[in-house]
């Protein structure tokens, strides 16, 4: 059984003028769907077909078969961030997600300072993430196709920083498509259905 390439979850120019209908196509028809099927054929006849996904990132890692991890990593980094956005997205989230900002962030500003700043500075290729950690948010950002997938935390949403996300539409201007992403698309429904609740946590 091959590994499937996720369904895009809104049509190609349902998030302009934001990300373009070109940058979206280009994205998920060509980089995504590259990603999928180089992991397909990479994984063809060995030990790692049939396993699920996230599966195959965690025994890459173990097993430091880096070809298959960047593929596979990178084939759901492109799944989680197609859903980290959405045409209405951009809300000021409510309930538990927004207590845990105030928590740990102050305020919804306070998140999106620290995210920005976040993705703004990471060096080169990457992505930027919201992770749960234990009872607290955290932002990260992890270098080409790495993710915090198999690790204790637990990815609510992430942005690509790669150049191939936004050069098309905001050409070396990476903050001004970092804040069109926190004040236009951030999806916060996805955030907080990613959320683990602690008390089941503890009794696992
Ligand atoms: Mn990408």
């Amino acid at each position: 059984m091959k590994i499937a390439l996720s369904k895009l979850p809104y049509d190609r120019d349902a998030l302009e003028p934001y990300v373009s209908a070109e940058t979206l196509s280009f994205h998920y028809d060509k980089h995504h769907r590259g990603y999928v099927d180089k992991l397909n054929a990479l994984i063809e006849g060995t030990s790692f077909e049939g396993l699920s996904l996230e599966e195959i990132i965690v025994k890459a890692r173990e097993t430091a078969e880096l070809d298959i991890l960047n593929n596979a990593s990178q084939a759901w980094n492109h799944a989680f961030l197609w859903e980290s956005m959405s045409p209405n997205g951009g809300y000021k989230p409510s309930g538990q997600i927004m207590e845990m900002i105030e928590n740990d962030f102050g305020d919804l500003n306070g998140f999106k300072e620290r995210f920005q700043k976040a993705a703004l500075n990471h060096f080169g290729s990457g992505w930027a993430w919201l992770v749960q950690d234990g009872p607290n948010l955290r932002i990260l950002t992890t270098g080409n196709a790495d993710s915090p997938v198999g690790t204790d935390m637990t990815p609510l949403l992430t942005l690509d920083v790669w150049e191939h996300a936004y050069y098309l539409d905001y050409k070396n201007e990476r903050n001004r498509y970092i804040e069109a992403f926190l004040n236009r698309l951030i999806n916060w429904r996805f955030a907080e259905a990613n959320v683990v609740d602690q008390t089941t946590m503890k009794a696992a």
